[in-house]
């Protein structure tokens, strides 16, 4: 089964999916052994390999190590070109569409377009949509574009409308990692009940309760990646965020 299909097949039967993020910047490949195979038995469905400076030459190895230690699918989920890599499974194929600055909304594509088939590794295509987090984030900040404001609901809406007529696959409302309030419930139901297609939620989802909040809201899939830096108890915190994600 390919990557797409099973993350929806995980939206089928548990209601709602888990994505760990994990950024090579913030976790040592020394790291890797011991964490990786909690985040598998803690019931997180897929990995998610995301942040700002890493590049290709650090991925590889990073990413052989994981798959050394899991199962479970992993992800790219690149802020550029560089950061496609053979040893993934899939690639968020990701448009900024949120921003108007043309080399993220397709520049760093077309660079990597031709990455991905020769590794033959499966692109997601996902419209990428950054929604205030309350202080400023990475991405803003290396993309040179604007959050979408909070209060801005038709905006988030017709952008993920249009990321639908794209023909993209998942719509994902980002508040930046780390930032100090998460994507509004009411952007997220509002989109929900705007689209067709699934949604991801990430960005400042320190706590189960929130990402349970955020799953109610309409999140078909939550990322989670700060609240585990720094933590050694991994497999039960994950297993608590599993517990509250997966509805069903
Ligand atoms: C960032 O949405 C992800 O791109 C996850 O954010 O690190 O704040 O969990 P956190």
């Amino acid at each position: 089964m390919g990557v797409y299909s099973y993350l929806l097949q995980t939206i089928k039967n548990k209601g709602a999916g888990f994505l760990f993020l994990l950024d090579p910047d913030k976790t040592d490949i020394k790291q890797l052994k011991a964490i990786v195979p909690q985040i598998e038995r803690g019931g997180a469905d897929a990995i998610l390999i995301g942040g700002s400076t890493y590049d290709r030459d650090s991925l590889e190895g990073y990413l052989r190590e994981i798959k050394l230690s899991t199962d479970l699918p992993v992800i790219l989920f690149p802020g550029n070109h560089l950061q496609v890599s053979k040893n993934a499974d899939a690639v968020l194929f990701l448009s900024l569409l949120s921003g108007r600055n043309p080399l993220y909304l397709v520049g760093e594509q077309v660079r990597g377009a031709p990455l991905i088939k020769k590794y033959g590794i499966e692109p997601i295509p996902c419209g990428y949509i950054l929604v205030d987090g309350g202080c400023p984030t990475s991405v803003a900040y290396i993309s040179n574009t604007l959050p979408i404001p909070r209060d801005k609901i038709n905006i988030a809406k017709f952008h993920a409308l249009t990321a639908q007529y794209f023909g993209m696959k998942f719509v994902y409302l980002e508040a930046g990692s780390g930032a100090e309030v998460p994507v509004p419930d009411e952007m997220i139901s509002s989109v929900k009940s705007y689209i067709d297609i699934p949604i991801i939620v990430g960005g400042g989802l320190r706590s189960a309760s929130l990402a349970r909040e955020k799953v109610k809201a309409g999140a078909d899939f939550v990322v989670i990646g700060n609240a585990f830096e720094g933590k050694t108890k991994i497999e039960e915190m994950v297993a608590e965020f599993a517990k509250n994600i997966h509805l069903k």
